[in-house]
């Protein structure tokens, strides 16, 4: 395996508008971010993801781009992300953009050009048809309706994975693409590291569009469908690589639901079209394709089995970037520990066992200090396009307004993406203004000020897993070594080896509130882990209390 700069790093997601108001307009920003480097310093974080910040409308959160040489007012200047560059490089952190090219927004240039003449260059920078033809196809836009939107003041129409404020861009064209590859090369000269690739399956369409069998009452039927019939994606991504990653030896990591057999290799094996990208195998249980209000909760089988299938499918292929939450998501220990349970413990417990899989760890914001999901009381609260539409879908399925609301809240992407808790000041300290989204109102008992330095906290015990992830000594298992389950069937354990050249770590969890005992292969040497003060062991028998965690030096092997 060849050796890469970041294979022994710790990733770090910010979602901008939500971490830190520097001038009190209720907005996250980059003089925000800047003043928060020394906290990630201290974390331990050295790759920095940070969600857009290009001009944008932000119907989608900054996910519509409108020019991607500008960053929005709203979070601040080019100069100040010059000066973030350059704060990043003296603490040897690696800053990453999102590169969002599935789509624009409607109102870059290149769309309004498109509006003007359709038939003209612009107008092969997008999808158009005519609507006199009707919808080309019955896919349905991951924010609800169909994909096919009016195209204003003409007699064609335009396609839309997304909102239709997001019109996708034709990456068949290959002036199109030559654009974008400007851009990249563009950031990439300015000196950040690499990107995180948003929503990249989806530039391969599958052609000529067609229809596919409707899987709910709209007759419509979800993107991932046409996804399975679209095939060749790897000639753009190949060209990509070698027109602009490649050059600059940039890491990128990319958002890839719906891969297909045998594609890994390909996508982030040695010389991939990426460096890594993301395990969602997790993120997925669960899910009804009628929508959130049909999903089942997360069992602690599901989760290991989830975790295993992605390592075993992966093997010593690449690196998965592995993650429990993100901004699309809601917050991983609110999904993943049983309700009512979501303990100290539990949280320490479940960051121990991700964070020790073999890949790139991904700490989204605020996950370091275990934050929660909201109790949303009304959907008046919540701002997310994507659970408005869920909410939507769940009362056309029948429900009441509460039940809707109950149903669907868990899942909402606004779980992820309230302000940032610093203190215990107003707010949450993430602002001196009025927050964008409201705060969640538990932030006086979870909250960075609280935390750090503090014994037995949940951000300590990060600082922990990151120190121990760092330490060279434990590069041959940690870094590199296979991931290989212990005791899968015995349920309600997960328990793996991270098993290096010479070197054997055993990582578990007991993933209850009851004890249970664990039949060990040999002595351990040594516990480099454990999640509480207190470890009760007798010969090759270890007695876990509930959610206890730890990670065992087995010795040699
Ligand atoms: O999300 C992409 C995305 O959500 C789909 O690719 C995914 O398959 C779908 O949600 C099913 O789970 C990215 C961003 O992370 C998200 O915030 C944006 O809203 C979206 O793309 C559009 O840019
Ligand atoms: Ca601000």
């Amino acid at each position: 395996m060849k050796k890469e700069w970041w294979h022994n790093k710790v990733a770090y997601q910010i979602y901008p508008k939500s971490f830190y108001d520097s001038n009190g307009d209720g907005i996250g920003d980059i003089p925000g971010i800047i003043q928060r480097l020394d906290y990630l310093q201290y974390l331990g974080a050295d790759i920095i993801w940070i969600s857009p910040i290009y001009r944008s409308p932000l119907a989608d959160q900054g996910y519509d781009i409108s020019d991607y040489y500008q960053i929005d007012p709203r979070f601040g200047t080019m100069e100040d992300m010059d000066r973030l560059l350059a704060e990043a490089k003296k603490r040897r952190m690696y800053i990453l953009m999102d590169l969002v090219v599935n789509h624009c927004s409607d109102e870059h240039e290149w769309f309004q050009k498109a509006m003007a003449d359709p038939e003209g260059e612009y107008g092969g920078f997008f999808y158009l048809a005519d609507k006199a033809d009707g919808r080309p196809c019955n896919w349905r836009s991951y924010f609800g309706g169909s994909v096919w939107e009016p195209l204003p003041g003409t007699d064609k129409q335009y396609l839309h994975m997304f909102h239709k404020k997001q019109p996708d861009l034709n990456w068949e064209n290959p002036k199109l693409r030559q654009e974008i590859y400007k851009n990249i090369n563009w950031w990439l000269e300015k000196g950040i590291a690499g990107f995180r690739l948003d929503a990249i399956i989806n530039i391969k369409k599958a052609l000529p569009m067609a229809d596919y069998p409707a899987d709910r009452p709209d007759g419509l039927v979800n993107p991932g469908e046409m996804l399975k019939h679209a095939d060749g994606i790897g000639d753009f991504l190949k060209e990509m690589r070698d027109e602009t990653f490649k050059r600059h030896h940039a890491f990128t990591v990319g958002e890839v639901f719906n891969d297909k057999p045998g594609e890994i290799q390909a996508f982030i094996g040695e010389d991939g079209y990426f460096s890594s990208m993301f395990d969602f195998n997790e993120t997925v249980i669960g899910g009804s394709p009628k929508g959130w209000y049909d999903s089942r909760p997360v069992t602690a089988e599901d989760y290991k089995n989830g975790c295993f299938d992605a390592q075993e499918k992966i093997g010593q292929t690449g690196f998965y970037s592995n993650i429990i939450e993100n901004h699309d998501e809601p917050r991983g220990v609110s999904h993943y520990l049983p309700k009512g349970q979501v303990c100290d413990a539990a949280k320490k417990m479940l960051a121990g066992l991700y964070f020790m899989l073999r890949g790139l760890p991904f700490i989204y914001q605020g996950q370091e200090i275990g934050m929660e999901n909201v109790d949303f009381q009304s959907i008046g609260q919540i701002d997310d396009i994507s659970t408005l539409e869920e909410y939507q879908v769940a009362l056309e399925a029948g429900l009441t307004e509460k039940e809707a609301l109950e149903a669907i809240k868990g899942y909402s992407r606004d779980n992820a993406r309230t302000p940032m808790q610093w203190s215990g000041r107003p707010h949450a300290g993430f602002t001196d203004g009025t927050p964008w989204l409201k705060e969640n109102p538990n932030y006086g008992a979870i909250n960075v000020k609280e935390q750090a330095g503090r014994k037995g906290s949940v951000l300590e015990f990060y600082r922990s897993l990151i120190a121990l992830r760092k330490d060279p000594r434990y590069e041959d298992s940690l870094i590199y070594g296979a991931c290989i389950p212990y005791l899968r069937g015995q349920k309600n354990l997960m328990a793996y080896f991270r098993m290096g050249e010479t070197q054997k770590l055993l990582i578990m969890g007991n993933f209850q509130e009851h004890p249970q005992n664990v039949e060990l292969l040999g002595n351990y040497k040594k516990v480099l882990i454990n999640n509480m003060d207190f470890l009760e062991a007798k010969g090759k028998e270890i007695r876990l209390a509930g959610w206890q965690y730890l990670i065992l030096d087995m010795g040699e092997h």
